[in-house]
This record gives C-alpha cells, sequence and structure tokens, in this order.
C-alpha cells in the first residue's frame, strides 16, 4: 500500500539534484571558513535577504536561539505573540540557555497586535526587566501556516523603531509568507533585524537552516553558534543542498504545495461535519474541524492511517494536513476519495 504522508512539511527529502550536487562539493573546516560550499551559501542567503551576512545552522531551533543570545541579555525580557513557535516549541531555549522572560502578547492573525505590543514594552525603570527583543513569526506554525499581514509588520517596525528595540524574524517558512503574499521575501525580510530560515522543511534541504543579520550581530552570533556546538566542521554536502533550495525555481515550486492544501481543504470541507476556514488555508497547510457525532478527529486520523494517508490530530476536534514536494496533485486527488469512502462507511 502507497503511503501518503501528509504530516509535516520536515519530511521532505533531497531531489536527485540535491543528492548529485551535494557528493562533488568541495569540503573545509568551516569553524575556520574553510568550507567553500558554507561560505558561498552564507554570503547567498546574506544577499536574498538584505542583510550584511548569515550564518548555516544545524537546525530552526538553534538559530533562534542564537538570535535571543545575540540580542539579548540575561535577565531581559522579550516579546511576541502569544502562540509563537519560540515560545511554545523551543524546549523554554530562551528561559533555560538566555535567562530570558518572555511577554505574550495576543495577535490573531499570528503577529502580535501593535497596540498591546507597544503598552507591553517596559519603559526604563530600576525594577522592570529590560524589554531588548520582539519576536515575529511568518507563516504561523500553530494557527495553521497563516500570514500575518505586511501593514502589520510595518506599524509593529515602526514602534520597534521609535523605543529603539530590535526584531527577529522566525522565518523557518518565510518563502512561503512571500509566495502566498506574492513579493519578494525581502518584502517581509526588510522589517527585521534577523531573521531564521529552514532550509530543511518545504524546500526540501535534508538538514539546517539560515540566520542573517547585520555585520555586528553576526559576530556575536558566530560565537554563540560555536558555543552551542553548531561549528560542524565539513558541512560542504549540506550546504550544496541548501544552495539549491533556495534557488528561485525551488522556493517558487512551493506555490505548487499550497495548491494543492487549497484542493485539499476545499474538497474535506464539502464532507458533512468538516470545518475549515478556506480565508486561512493560505499556505501549506490545512486545519480540518471535524465536527460529527460518529467520527472524531483522532478517529478520522486512525482511519486515514489504515488507508495509508498519514495526518495528525492536535486534539480531538482538529486534523492538520500538511503538503509538501513530497506529494503531488494526484495524492490529493487520492487522499479526498479516501476520506469520501471513510465518511460513507462512518457518517453516512
Ligand atoms: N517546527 C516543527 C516542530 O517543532 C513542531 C515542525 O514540525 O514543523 N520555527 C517554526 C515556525 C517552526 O515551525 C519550527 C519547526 C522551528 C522554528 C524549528 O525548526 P527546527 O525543527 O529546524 O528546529
Amino acid at each position: 500500500m502507497k503511503t501518503i504522508d501528509l504530516r509535516r512539511d520536515t519530511i521532505t527529502l533531497p531531489d536527485q539534484s540535491m543528492v548529485a550536487e551535494a557528493f562533488k562539493a568541495p569540503l573545509g573546516d568551516s569553524v575556520y571558513g574553510e568550507d567553500p560550499k558554507q561560505e558561498e551559501l552564507e554570503a547567498y542567503a546574506a544577499e536574498l535577504f538584505g542583510m550584511d551576512g548569515s550564518l548555516f545552522v544545524p537546525s530552526g531551533t538553534m538559530g533562534n536561539l542564537v538570535a535571543l543570545l545575540s540580542h539579548t541579555s540575561r535577565g531581559d525580557e522579550i516579546i511576541m505573540e502569544e502562540n509563537a513557535h519560540i515560545g511554545t516549541s523551543e524546549t523554554g531555549g530562551a528561559a533555560c540557555v538566555g535567562g530570558l522572560m518572555i511577554r505574550n502578547v495576543r495577535g490573531d492573525d499570528g503577529a502580535p497586535e501593535p497596540e498591546l505590543l507597544a503598552q507591553a514594552i517596559r519603559p526604563d525603570n530600576i525594577h522592570y526587566p529590560r524589554t531588548s527583543l520582539i519576536c515575529l513569526e511568518s507563516t504561523h506554525y500553530r494557527y495553521g501556516g497563516v500570514v500575518p499581514p505586511l501593514e502589520k509588520f510595518e506599524a509593529i517596525r515602526r514602534i520597534a523603531d521609535q523605543r529603539g528595540i530590535p526584531v527577529h524574524l522566525d522565518g523557518a517558512r518565510v518563502f512561503n509568507a512571500a509566495v502566498y503574499l506574492q513579493v519578494q521575501v525581502q518584502e517581509i525580510t526588510r522589517y527585521a533585524d534577523s531573521v531564521m530560515v529552514s532550509l530543511s522543511k518545504g524546500l526540501g534541504a535534508p538538514v539546517g537552516s539560515v540566520l542573517a543579520g547585520s555585520r555586528a550581530f553576526i559576530e556575536r552570533a558566530r560565537r554563540y553558534r560555536k558555543m552551542l556546538g553548531g561549528g560542524m566542521r565539513q558541512t560542504g554536502w549540506l550546504c550544496a543542498c541548501g544552495l539549491i533550495a533556495l534557488s528561485p525555481d525551488n522556493t517558487a515550486r512551493l506555490e505548487k504545495d499550497h495548491d494543492n492544501a487549497t484542493l485539499l481543504a476545499e474538497g474535506l470541507s464539502k464532507l458533512p461535519g468538516v470545518r475549515i476556514d478556506l480565508d486561512k488555508t493560505q499556505t501549506n497547510y490545512v486545519l480540518a474541524t471535524v465536527q460529527s457525532p460518529k467520527l472524531d478527529a483522532r478517529a478520522l486520523v486512525k482511519a486515514l492511517e489504515d488507508r495509508g494517508v498519514l495526518a495528525s490530530a492536535s486534539d480531538n476536534m482538529i486534523v492538520r494536513f500538511v503538503t509538501s514536494k513530497q506529494v503531488d496533485r494526484d495524492d490529493i486527488l487520492e487522499v479526498l476519495a479516501v476520506a469520501e469512502e471513510i465518511w460513507n462507511e462512518a457518517v453516512g
């Protein structure tokens, strides 16, 4: 039985071009700046994101943590939207490693509401922690890949500039956001002082992320990357994959994942008892609320799995599907047929 895997976009495998390029890459000791492909990737990514420099790091989690450490001092407070990945899903690294406190601000579309954010910034007072960083996320992971509007990023940037606070963007899927907004990625990264971008999710590289920022930021970040164990020596094979991941053709390909997510969302929303906010199906995620008395989210995930379709249930009501290059349009049509079959058996 063929498996159609819609659990995550982190399952993507390097394609033939990546494998061929990877093993041709020359290698050197990257800690001493001697790995040619890592140097090339870091220079290319910096230019792409409109920053002075960038660093290749093993994961998005490490990239975000290095950014937090580089922008802040122990005892500082950092502000982010209440369901931001940095706060909810990075193992408390901000507190444990950085000695930082997190101040959460609500934001329905994934970015903190600017007025609430302005109120959350601490005044200069000996009793208060220093607010030293604002974190943004696009696309927003927990809200199902939604893209906060750029007008909001602009308003937040204005506040940050008035108060002299840097902005870090968790742009794990910033190319999905750029494809959705139909803008160059720099139109998003220009609102941030630093950005982390994952190479190993929808872009398909096997490992790694890049962290970009100003010259002074990168100097500090390079030390923290080394401290956290991110000095990886002969990285050329991985960085060759990273360069292909960031190529214009590959980033543009994400549109197919979005089209497949839309096709899936439209099809599933026709099933009785399934509710999907099609306006929020903006990129490669589909969040389906299952409200049938005969079938809850976990039962649906199990029934799909029995028929070779993998998805995830975050609770009893919501099933999450994530499209990636591991699935094509025919796979989505197959999933819709399977879902209808399950529905007819269980509900109809
Ligand atoms: N998210 C993972 C899990 O941590 C849940 C996933 O399966 O997608 N920022 C955002 C917005 C992310 O979604 C993730 C990964 C990260 C950072 C961390 O990246 P990695 O997994 O490379 O450490």
